[in-house]
């Protein structure tokens, strides 16, 4: 038996918070759906008996009920696979929910808004499912049912093990204590175990610079009668975040070398690289974006870097004015106080910026 476990899909995501460019959020939204199609496909080439949907598949409030039915349209394609759905925060079972307009085909089942136990004879497995049918929950709304121990057991559940949260905070423990032979989690998207055969399997694509590391989807087989998950990195993108600190770099190509080695990131991902330390004033950074763009699926550069001013000589040369008095009133300080030497740095700056002065 194969199971492919995947959750925290977030089809149709709503990108207006996002921190992407808008460009570079429409592209990965599509991507998305691009990577759900693959998955599709890699359940057609694991021959998966089961595809196993734990929350998220959707972001509902975003979605129309065409991409519904785009979705059915694609579980279509996979009649010998039973797809199970539990529903999760972003797309909550409601009577207003759009999973209920649309005809979804005859190997798909969607867990209804109370736990329920879906038997599988041919596969000698029972699962049991539970989708959400509002927002938030503060508690577990039911009781975890006890195994049928004839058959081999597996739950499926949108929530919380890893802390107090109003998310359906759960009791892994508890969870563990049960006895199932597989618990398949949703709700937390960076991928992991919690205990050998209880897992997330985080979001399939990761959705922002918070969802660092490799994303995809687990797969879990039977071997001597027992569920052996195994992670599966299947997303097409990174996200990654980077300090790089260019103090006593003078040159633009051992810039870009520095922080091409720094990042360690590949052509498909997404970069967003905040530059720290000291730099040369005569160098200008913005040369950076328009030819390292290319390297990468997106790229933003924070520059976060102060220059690194001759202070003796900029206060002989503004002794007269604000800017040198600015400078004896801090100079003092900042040899010893961090704080004092970002406030003189980040003064400078601007008072030098604003044109006064001679540089
Ligand atoms: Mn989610």
């Amino acid at each position: 038996m194969k199971i492919i476990h995947t959750a925290d899909i977030h089809l149709c995501m709503d990108m207006r918070h996002s921190s992407l460019s808008p460009e570079a959020s429409e592209e990965h939204r599509k991507q998305i759906w691009r990577t759900f199609s693959s998955l599709i496909g890699e359940v057609k080439e694991q021959e998966a008996d089961m595809l196993i949907i734990a929350g998220d598949l959707f972001e509902t409030r975003c979605a129309r009920s065409s991409d519904i039915k785009r979705a059915a349209d694609f579980f279509r394609e996979i009649p010998d696979t039973r797809v199970l759905i539990s529903c999760g925060n972003h797309d909550p079972l409601s009577r207003t929910s759009l999973y209920e307009g649309i005809d979804f085909p005859d190997n798909v089942t969607i867990f209804p808004a109370e736990m329920s136990r879906m038997e599988f004879p041919d596969l000698g497995v029972n699962v049991y499912g539970f989708s959400w049918d509002r927002e938030r929950y503060d508690s577990i709304p039911f009781d975890v049912p006890e195994p049928d121990r004839s058959e081999k057991n597996i739950l499926v559940l949108h929530c919380d093990v890893t802390r107090r949260s109003e998310y359906m905070p759960v009791n892994v423990k508890m969870l563990a204590g049960i006895g199932f032979d597989y618990v398949a989690l949703g709700h937390i998207h960076k991928p992991g175990a919690v205990r050998e055969n209880i897992c997330y399997p985080g979001s399939l694509e990761p959705l922002d610079f918070s969802e660092d590391g490799d994303h995809g989807y687990i797969l879990v087989e039977e071997e001597d009668g027992k569920f052996i998950p195994r992670f599966v990195p299947f997303a097409s993108t990174r996200f990654i975040s980077s300090e790089v600190d260019i103090t006593g770099i003078t040159d633009h190509s051992a810039l870009k070398e520095k922080i091409r080695t720094s990042v360690g990131a590949g052509p498909g991902d997404h970069v967003r690289v905040k530059l720290t330390g000291t730099r040369d004033p005569s160098m200008d950074l913005s040369f950076l974006k328009d030819e390292m763009e290319g390297d990468y699926r997106y790229l933003c550069v924070v520059d976060g870097t102060r220059a690194d001013y001759d202070l003796i000589r900029l206060y002989r040369d503004n002794s007269d004015n604000i800017i040198g008095r600015f400078i004896l009133a801090l100079m003092n300080d900042a040899a010893t106080d961090e704080k004092a030497r970002t406030a003189l740095y980040c003064g400078l700056d601007a008072l030098l910026e604003s044109g006064g002065g001679k540089k």
